[in-house]
Parts: C-alpha cells; sequence; structure tokens
C-alpha cells in the first residue's frame, strides 16, 4: 500500500514526491516505535475506534474496529480561517505566512518539536494501562487518546519535514529516540517524565495534562504561520474526547467513591475497595502542580517573543480589543521577604500566566461539578485545587514553599504537610492494589462507575474490544 493509501490527508500529498519520500521513510520507524513503546499487548486485538477521515465538521471522523498497528494516522489541516491575515503582535494585519520567515526558523521550530514530544511522549507514559482497565469502555478510552496522540505526532512531524529541511527530518526522528522517564534521554517537558501506572492518574493526566494541551493548541492556532494554526485546530477536534475522558472519568471515580463511603460502617472507602475522598485530593494535587508547570515562567521574554513575532497568539485572540499587547500591565504575585506582594509586569511577558489563568478557570469549572456529585450524594466533604504556587519546581515559585491554599510557608512545613498533601508510596500502592482488569462487556472495576452512556450511540454494554483468540469475528 502507498503512503497516500495508508495516510488520509488533505495536504495533497500525492503531488509532492519529496515530502512523500522523506515521510515514507519516517513511517516504519514510526510504527517501530509504536509496537516497542505505545500500547503493551493488544496490539493484535480488534479496538472500535474513531478515525480521522477529513476536516468536515459534521462527517470528520469514522468508527469501526481495527488492529492498532493498522490505524489510519492521517495528516489534516483546517481550512483557513481568519481572513489570511495575522491576527497579533507586532505584524498585526500582515498576510499569513505559508513559508518559514528565515528570521523565524529557530524559534518556530522549537514551538513545533516541544508540541510534537509531547504527543508520544504521553503514549509511552501510558503504555502498561491497558493490563488493568477497569471496563472494555475505559480500555477502548485510553486506546483512542493513544491513537489520536499518535496521529498528533504525524500532525507535527508533517510541518518538520515540510518546512524544515533537514534540520526537520533530524527532529522527526529524535521525537522517536527520546524516551518519557528515561535518565539520559527525556521528553522534553517535566510533566511528560512522570509515571502514570494507575488509572486515577491517567484521569488526572486527561483531565489536567491534555487541558493544558487544549490551551497550548488553541493559542498555536492563532499563530501567523498557517500550516502550524490549521494543524493544531484540527487536532482540538480530537482533543476534545480526550478532555471528556479525564473529566468525566475522575467524576466517574468520585461518585463511586461517595457510594462506597456512605455504605461503610465507618464511612471509610477504601475498606470497601474503592478510592477515598482524600486520596483523590492528594492526586488533583499532584497532577494540577505538575500541569500549571507547562505553561512556562510567569514572566517569560520567550512568551513575549512568541507573541511578538506572531507565532503564538492568546487563547481566543479574538475576544481581546487590543491585539498587540504592548499597552498593558499584568499584576503577578511575588515573594518578598517571605511575604506576597503584587508587582506589575508588561503585558507580553506575562503571556503565560495569562494563558495560564483560562486554563486555571476551566479546571474549577471541573471540579464544581465534581463537588455537585457528592454533594448529590448527601456527603460534607469538597475537593478544591491547590494554588497554582503549589508544589512548583518551574518558574518563578520554584525553590520555594507554599500551602494548598498558596499562603507561604517554610521547608519543614512543607515536608510536615508533605503526606497529607501529595500521593505517598503507600497511597500509591494502595491505588494500584485496587487495578484489576475487567473485560466483561458492560462491567466495571469496583472503585469506578459506569459512565452515563456509551460511546456514539452504542449501549454500555458494547464490546468495544474484541481480543484475539477470543473467538470468531475477532481475526
Ligand atoms: N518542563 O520562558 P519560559 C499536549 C523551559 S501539552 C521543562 O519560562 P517558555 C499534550 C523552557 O523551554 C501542550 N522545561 O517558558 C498533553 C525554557 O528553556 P530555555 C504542549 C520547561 O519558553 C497531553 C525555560 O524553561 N505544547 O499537547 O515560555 C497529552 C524557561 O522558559 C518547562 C506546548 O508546550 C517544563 N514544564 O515555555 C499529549 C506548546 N517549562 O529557553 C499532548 C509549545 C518551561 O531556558 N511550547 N521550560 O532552554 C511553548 O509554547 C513553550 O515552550 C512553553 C513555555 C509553553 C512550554
Ligand atoms: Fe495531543
Ligand atoms: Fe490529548
Amino acid at each position: 500500500m502507498s503512503l497516500t493509501d495508508s495516510i488520509p490527508n488533505n495536504v495533497d500529498l500525492a503531488s509532492d514526491p519529496k515530502l512523500l519520500r522523506a515521510l515514507e521513510k519516517w513511517q516504519p520507524s514510526f510504527l517501530q516505535w509504536w509496537r516497542d513503546m505505545g500500547p503493551d499487548g493488544f496490539q493484535e486485538d480488534l479496538i472500535w475506534l474513531r478515525t480521522a477521515v477529513s476536516v468536515d465538521p459534521d462527517g470528520w471522523a469514522h468508527y469501526d474496529y481495527v488492529k492498532m498497528p493498522d490505524y489510519r494516522w492521517g495528516i489534516f489541516l483546517t481550512p483557513q480561517k481568519g481572513g489570511g491575515m495575522i491576527k497579533f503582535g507586532d505584524q498585526q494585519g500582515k498576510p499569513t505566512w505559508d513559508q518559514v520567515p528565515g528570521e523565524l526558523r529557530g524559534i518556530l521550530r522549537r514551538i513545533i518539536v516541544t508540541q510534537a514530544d509531547t504527543e508520544p511522549a504521553s503514549v509511552e507514559q501510558q503504555r502498561m494501562l491497558g493490563k488493568t482497565a477497569p471496563s472494555l469502555y475505559d480500555m477502548r478510552a485510553l486506546f483512542q487518546v493513544n491513537v489520536e496522540e499518535g496521529r498528533h505526532l504525524w500532525a507535527m512531524v508533517h510541518l518538520l519535514h515540510q518546512y524544515f529541511g533537514k534540520d526537520g527530518r533530524e527532529e522527526a526522528e529524535g521525537l522517536l529516540e527520546r524516551r518519557s522517564g528515561d535518565k539520559d534521554k527525556p521528553r522534553i517537558l517535566s510533566t511528560f517524565n512522570e509515571k502514570t501506572e494507575e488509572w486515577l492518574s491517567f484521569f488526572m493526566f486527561t483531565m489536567f495534562t491534555d487541558r493544558d494541551g487544549k490551551y497550548q493548541l488553541a493559542s498555536l492556532a492563532e499563530s501567523g504561520f498557517d500550516p502550524l494554526a490549521r494543524a493544531t485546530q484540527f487536532m482540538l477536534t480530537e482533543e476534545a474526547f480526550h478532555l471528556f475522558t479525564g473529566e468525566t472519568g475522575v467524576d466517574r471515580v468520585v461518585k463511586r467513591s461517595c457510594e462506597l463511603t456512605k455504605q461503610d460502617p465507618n464511612g471509610d472507602a477504601r475498606a470497601q475497595g474503592g478510592i477515598d475522598l482524600p486520596t483523590i485530593q492528594k492526586w488533583i494535587n499532584f497532577w494540577f502542580s505538575s500541569a500549571v508547570e507547562l505553561f512556562g515562567g510567569e514572566i517569560s521574554s520567550n512568551a513575549a517573543d512568541y507573541f511578538a513575532t506572531g507565532l503564538k497568539g492568546r487563547y481566543k485572540e479574538d475576544k481581546y480589543a487590543d491585539h498587540r499587547a504592548l499597552e498593558g500591565v499584568y499584576s503577578v504575585d511575588v515573594l518578598e521577604n517571605g511575604k506576597l506582594a503584587k508587582r506589575e509586569v508588561a503585558l507580553r511577558n506575562a503571556l503565560n500566566e495569562v494563558l495560564r489563568d483560562e486554563y486555571v478557570d476551566d479546571c474549577e469549572r471541573a471540579v464544581r461539578k465534581w463537588n455537585k456529585t457528592i454533594e448529590a450524594a448527601g456527603l460534607e466533604y469538597r475537593l478544591a485545587l491547590p494554588s497554582r504556587r503549589f508544589n512548583r519546581s518551574m518558574g518563578m515559585y520554584a525553590g520555594l514553599h507554599f500551602a494548598l491554599t498558596g499562603e507561604p510557608i517554610t521547608a519543614e512545613e512543607f515536608e510536615g504537610k508533605r503526606s497529607e498533601w501529595l500521593p505517598t508510596p503507600e497511597d500509591r500502592a494502595f491505588v494500584k492494589s485496587l487495578m484489576v482488569p475487567v473485560t466483561e462487556p458492560g462491567k466495571f472495576a469496583n472503585w469506578i462507575s459506569p459512565p452515563a452512556q456509551g460511546v456514539k450511540g452504542t449501549p454500555i454494554e458494547f464490546e468495544y474490544v474484541k481480543f484475539h483468540g477470543a473467538g470468531g469475528d475477532a481475526e
């Protein structure tokens, strides 16, 4: 099968033999990486997956059983929007670029590589989870997320190959060589080197880390480099499902936790084989604080450059009145002599923080929903996001210590509270001990509630995964 057949695309690959050859050369390395570092096991099983087949909002995806290595990872750019004008920064109003402007080559490559690197990293982080899926519904969700992160890698590699020549091809190789958590060749951003060994972490990751992806992609979808804007815009259509998986996944764990708490004579969900609410809170503290790092430093000249040059905008740039952002100031909380104080920063240097604000609001919204679930169960407990200053190791709060509420505290105070605020080795071992696979259609592990409904109109009992050798048509 030729590459144009095996890769659905709307970038007219067939008419660009040089690009086609470059991608054809990269494809076997990708497949080898998928076999080595993608889901462990399940590669011969039939998974009911969504595949992107076009950019038509009403029919962009096709659902069917597919073996993961046969998944058709396609390349799609959404149709151009915004009238071909750069929307923001110093070049506002000038035509968008179809080619990389020479002077922006280095920084653009860096942005694309940073984005690209997260995609395979997340697949590596999640590679063992299939073995302990709490249901077929959840197993399918995991693999859906994994193949789509693979497609996001393809989307970025296409840009590297088409627009960055030899450098781009080398970067594309590098993306398959780094490994999440590896001492010598780790993934670029910190969170993507954390372990996700159990499903509570998977749901936290898709809730909090994929949500960083949403805000970063949306900012890149404003880019004056037109192919990047259109590639990231299409990635966002798939991203919605990843976020749904995380947000509803946590909600289902919360719901079940409440049921088990009420059922236990001592109100102890753990005694009933579930995850208690305080443990869920610790996971939130860990994963939220890890994900907020991904927005970069609070005061960042890199962010100012990305914006000034027209490469990376704000979330929904259209909603702002001033697209140059030269005038405003932003007030950042800094620590001075042990006390929090406000410091005014030129807006352009605070754009990482502006984006982080949008993200934090969105996370707050989800926490309110989870709390509604607890309230409906009649329990008093409430979940909360920690302060964005809590447990940071990048940016200006790194090396300092803050309580969950954001108050400055000493290193000793922090250490004294660590086991109350963050997952302990015992907590992790306990959560892992609950991870027993459930593979009977329609059945769910004890620690999680079923979802409200099945995927795309299917019943919850639908056979989302047909195991190889399980008989008949699974072959
Ligand atoms: N870990 O000015 P600063 C997704 C570095 S998630 C390690 O503060 P800047 C997905 C930084 O590179 C979305 N290093 O920050 C989710 C710089 O290095 P140099 C991913 C970090 O440059 C789930 C230095 O610290 N997309 O799609 O504004 C599953 C100080 O730089 C970190 C993007 O990231 C960190 N957390 O960087 C699958 C979009 N943070 O210059 C997928 C592209 C900062 O000192 N990236 N550094 O060597 C960017 O726009 C920017 O690079 C950042 C912020 C947002 C990461
Ligand atoms: Fe992605
Ligand atoms: Fe994602």
